[in-house]
C-alpha cells in the first residue's frame, strides 16, 4: 500500500524528518511517500501561515489520489485544511493532531500536549475541543521555540521540549503526553522512556492509522460533508 505524507510547510529538512519517523514504523509493504509544497509558509506558526498552506496542499491530495495513494496524512499539528482535504479524495485524510489526540485518549485518561510557540497553544486547546478531547487535555505547553529551530544543528530545542514533557507528568497529572509539531517526530521514543508515560508522536500514529484504514479498504464518505466539491 501507499501512504503519502504531506509536510504542508515548505522545509525540506522537516519533510525528510517526517519521512523517517514514517518509513521506521510503517509495515513491511508499505511505500511511504513524504512531500511538500514549494512556496508555502518554511514553517506554519498561527493562522495566516495555515490558511495560506491549505490551496497547495489540496493540490497535494489531489496529485497524489491521482498517483494511487491508498491513504494522507496531513503533517502539521494545526491540521490545516483536513475537512477540505477529505473533500477533494476519496481516501482518508488524517491528520496528526487528531490521531495524536485519538491514540493518547485510548491510552490514558487526561494527556497533556508540548507545543512549540505560545501562539499555538489556543489553536491547539481549539482542536482539543473540536476533537471531543477538551475534558482529556489537561493543558497544551508552549517549548517557547520557533517551528524551525528544531531543525537546526544540536539539542537545544530539544531539551526545552524535553522539559515541558517531565512538567506535564510532574505538574499537570499528565498520564500521556503529546508532541505538538510534526518536526518533533524524532524525539518520542526517548521521551516516552525517561518519562514513564506515552509521549505521542502525531506523525507516527497517524502514519499506523492510515495503514489501518487503508488495510481495510475503507474511504472517506461521499455522502455529505465530504462530498466532492460541486461544479459551479
Ligand atoms: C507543525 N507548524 O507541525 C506546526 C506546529 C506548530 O510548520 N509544522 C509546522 O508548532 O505550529
Amino acid at each position: 500500500m501507499k501512504i503519502h505524507i504531506i509536510n504542508p510547510n515548505s522545509t525540506a529538512s522537516m519533510t525528510d524528518k517526517i519521512a523517517a519517523a514514517a518509513r521506521g514504523i510503517a509495515s513491511p509493504g508499505t511505500q511511504i511517500i513524504a512531500t511538500n509544497p514549494s512556496g508555502t509558509p518554511a514553517s506554519i506558526e498561527g493562522f495566516a501561515d495555515e490558511a495560506v498552506s491549505v490551496p497547495p496542499l489540496l493540490d497535494e491530495i489531489r496529485n497524489g489520489t491521482e498517483a494511487g495513494a491508498d491513504a494522507f496524512v496531513v503533517a502539521c499539528f494545526d491540521d490545516p485544511g483536513l475537512n477540505a482535504c477529505r473533500e477533494v479524495t476519496d481516501r482518508p485524510v488524517i491528520g496528526i493532531c487528531e490521531a495524536a489526540m485519538m491514540t493518547a485518549s485510548i491510552l490514558a485518561a487526561r494527556f497533556s500536549v508540548v507545543t512549540t510557540l505560545p501562539r499555538a497553544i489556543p489553536i491547539i486547546e481549539d482542536l482539543a475541543d473540536h476533537y471531543g478531547m477538551g475534558r482529556r487535555c489537561r493543558r497544551v505547553r508552549s517549548a517557547e521555540i520557533p517551528v524551525l529551530a528544531l531543525e537546526d544543528e544540536g539539542d537545544a530545542a530539544a531539551q526545552k521540549v524535553r522539559a515541558e514533557v517531565l512538567k506535564s507528568v510532574a505538574e499537570d497529572g499528565a498520564e500521556a503526553v503529546i508532541l505538538g509539531c510534526a518536526g518533533m517526530a524524532d524525539l518520542a521514543a526517548a521521551l516516552t522512556e525517561e518519562a514513564g508515560v506515552p509521549v505521542i508522536d502525531g506523525v507516527i500514529a497517524a502514519t499506523k492509522m492510515a495503514e489501518a484504514l487503508a488495510g481495510l479498504g475503507l474511504k472517506t464518505s461521499k455522502a455529505g460533508a465530504y462530498a466532492f466539491p460541486r461544479q459551479k
